[in-house]
């Protein structure tokens, strides 16, 4: 739509008067793609200043507990109700682009596909009234500054690229995209990696499908292909077949579908090399490990999550803890793997060349000399990136063009960190797609809108699954802390009351949860936070893995909710695996 996978707008929640969540839970996760101090805070400030909030979630979350509204969907059907949505708009003349007028192509095509989308089609499949939907398309046209925000829930679902994508049609349909209120592309201090061309994307024009992959035949999209795939590559002898991996602070036996057929393929690798700081799960399949030294013994800046920052700002953390041990810093670690990947012996690599090397690229697309650049500094690494980002970036000096402007020293003068200002309007800089039009209705997109057609004929699930998150954990890897797994389990099923009832598991008993994947025993927590029909566990549990050194998880080992996760329940055409809405069978276990 903008030209890159990684040109991602982010709610404007501090200026916003009408913001609309789906399938994310900031109360939870702190903000996804929204990185805000105090999430929670701004979005109980729109209230405050008199707007509303409303989260469309099967759960009420502790998000939904703050808004003036909770529409309880169906899961899997935001697709479905975000097309009804586009076509009130069109139906009844609301499409405004605002800004973006003359600047957007396939608006009509939009128009076209949304014409067999009445919010009467699609009310019994998601859940939520015709006269809702409709109220909802109206509310988000006459609000002068409103936002649709979509996060995890949408996306790790089975239609979460249509349902990504609407979101963000919604937005520019309604006017408010590129524009205070709306939905914006924030402005980083320190200009990203990301910023860098991506393979795949030449003239910002993507090609998908390239290649395949050789067991299931999933296409790749932008160079990736659906980590589901990973465990039968692994498993599956024949050429081609996956002997050697590297993983790289992740956790893929927990946190990936059929964690458990992954769990027993990675103990058949010939090579298997991990970076991490902990003998988890997955690390310990690994011939070597490779810890890097805490974030607490290095410095830091962050250098993605400022992409999605609702204001500009630049932030530097020195070392909290001296490394005590002299191991090496996790980017000479990557370095050298990197290295040993291209065939170097690992101890010749020329970690130094490797890092000037790469300063000199990231020079070279600021039309700067990297080794001239290069000669003004002590040391290189991280540091040397960052100054050159921070100088190169919007607020920077230019190494003295720009008096005034912001330097690594700078930042490091200031232990709170630099406010540079709210998100500002920057489409143009932006959007790198030919012409610099925004592509609204791409085909690769819109020719997955049959296949949400047909969900609409699809019987009834019964009961699905989905996710959730706590404040206390971080996917996987808080649980071997002991502050922050004591008190109450948090692995529970939640379930309705009257689905209790029907499957006969109660409060605090044990039920057994099956997918066509595998089959799970629970503890059961009843509640009325979550709709009807549907029931929830967290992922990044089920500690319970011989050989990982993790003493404190190992007593609150909870159990691995994507063993419940079919491999090929994925969102067809991003080939993202959908671990919401996994239709599932509940009853007592044993
Ligand atoms: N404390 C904490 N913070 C985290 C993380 C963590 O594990 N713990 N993880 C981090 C990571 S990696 C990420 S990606 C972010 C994610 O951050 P968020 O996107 O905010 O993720 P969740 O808190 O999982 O909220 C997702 C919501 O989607 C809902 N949902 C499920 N299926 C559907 C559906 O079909 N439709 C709709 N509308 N809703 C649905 C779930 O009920 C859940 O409330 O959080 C990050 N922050
Ligand atoms: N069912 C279900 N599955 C999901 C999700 C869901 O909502 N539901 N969410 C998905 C999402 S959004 C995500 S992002 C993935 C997350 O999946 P993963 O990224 O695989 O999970 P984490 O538990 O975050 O793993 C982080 C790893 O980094 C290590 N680590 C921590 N700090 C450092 C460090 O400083 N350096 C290094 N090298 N390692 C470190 C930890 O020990 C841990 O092994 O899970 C996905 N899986
Ligand atoms: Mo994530």
């Amino acid at each position: 739509m903008y030209g890159g996978m990684w040109k991602i707008p982010v709610p404007d929640i501090r200026r916003t008067d009408l913001l609309v969540v789906m399938g994310a839970n900031p109360h939870a996760s702190q903000g996804s793609l929204l990185a805000c101090p105090d999430v929670m805070g701004e979005i109980e400030g729109i209230r405050a200043r008199g707007g509303r909030v409303v989260v469309i979630d099967p759960r009420r979350t502790g998000t939904a507990d703050r808004a003036d509204e909770w529409l309880p969907i169906v899961p899997g059907t935001d697709a479905a109700l975000l097309l009804a949505v586009a076509h009130v708009l069109f139906a009844e003349g609301l499409v405004d682009l605002g800004t973006l007028a003359g600047r957007v192509d396939g608006v009509e095509a939009v128009g076209a596909l949304a014409a067999d989308w009445p919010p009467e089609r699609v009310a019994a499949v998601t859940g939520i009234d015709a006269d809702r939907t409709r109220a909802l398309a109206r509310d988000l046209a006459a609000t002068e500054r409103a936002v649709v925000y979509g996060r995890i829930g949408l996306c790790n679902q089975e239609f979460g690229t249509l349902a990504s994508w609407l979101v963000d049609v919604v937005n520019i349909l309604t006017g408010h995209f590129d524009v205070a209120g709306g939905a914006m592309f924030p402005r980083p201090a320190a200009w990203p990696v990301t910023d860098l061309p991506m393979p795949g994307l030449e003239g910002g024009v993507p090609s998908f499908a390239r290649w395949r992959t050789r067991v299931r035949g999933a296409p790749e999209v932008l160079g990736h292909v659906p980590v589901s795939c990973l465990a039968e590559e692994i498993a599956t002898p024949g050429p081609g077949q996956i002997r050697a991996l590297l993983t790289v602070a992740g956790n893929p036996v927990l946190s990936t579908p059929g964690g458990d057929r992954l769990d027993a393929a990675l103990a058949g690798l010939d090579c298997m090399i991990s970076v991490d700081n902990y003998l988890n799960e997955t690390t310990r399949h690994a011939h070597v490990v490779q810890p890097g030294l805490s974030p607490l013994e290095q410095a830091h800046h962050d250098d993605l999550l400022w992409l999605f920052a609702v204001g500009s700002a630049a932030r530097y953390s020195p070392p909290v803890f001296p490394p005590t041990d002299g191991r090496p810093h996790e980017w000479e670690i990557l370095i050298r793997l990197a290295g040993a990947c291209l065939g170097m012996p690992a101890d010749e690599v020329d970690v130094t060349g490797i890092d000037d090397g790469f300063f000199d690229v990231m020079a070279s697309t600021q039309g700067l000399d990297g080794p001239t650049l290069r000669a003004r500094y002590d040391a290189g690494g991280p540091e040397r990136l960052l100054d050159l980002t921070l100088r190169t970036g919007p607020f920077g000096d230019r190494y003295g063009e720009v008096p005034g402007g912001l330097t690594l020293d700078k930042v490091k003068a200031e232990p709170h960190g630099i406010h540079l200002g709210p998100m500002v309007p920057r489409l143009d800089e932006v959007v790198t797609t030919p012409g610099g039009r925004v592509v609204l209705a791409p085909l690769y997109i819109t020719a997955d809108v049959p296949r949400l057609a047909n969900r609409l004929d699809r019987p009834g699930d019964g009961l699905v699954l989905v996710n959730r998150r706590h404040l206390q954990s971080n996917n996987s890897w808080m649980h071997n802390v002991a502050v922050l797994v004591k008190g109450r389990n948090r692995c529970t099923l939640h379930i309705h009351p009257d689905d209790a009832r029907r499957c006969g598991v109660a409060d605090g008993g044990l039920a057994a949860v099956a997918s066509t994947a595998g089959r799970v025993e629970v503890p059961v927590e009843v509640t009325d936070a979550i709709a009807p029909g549907v029931v929830s566990l967290p992922h990044g549990w089920g500690h319970d893995r011989p050989g990982a050194r993790l003493a404190v998880a190992r007593e609150h080992a909870g159990i691995n909710s994507n063993v419940l996760s079919p491999g090929d329940f994925v969102d067809v055409i991003s080939g993202n695996a959908a671990v919401n809405g996994i239709p599932v069978t509940v009853a007592p276990a044993g």
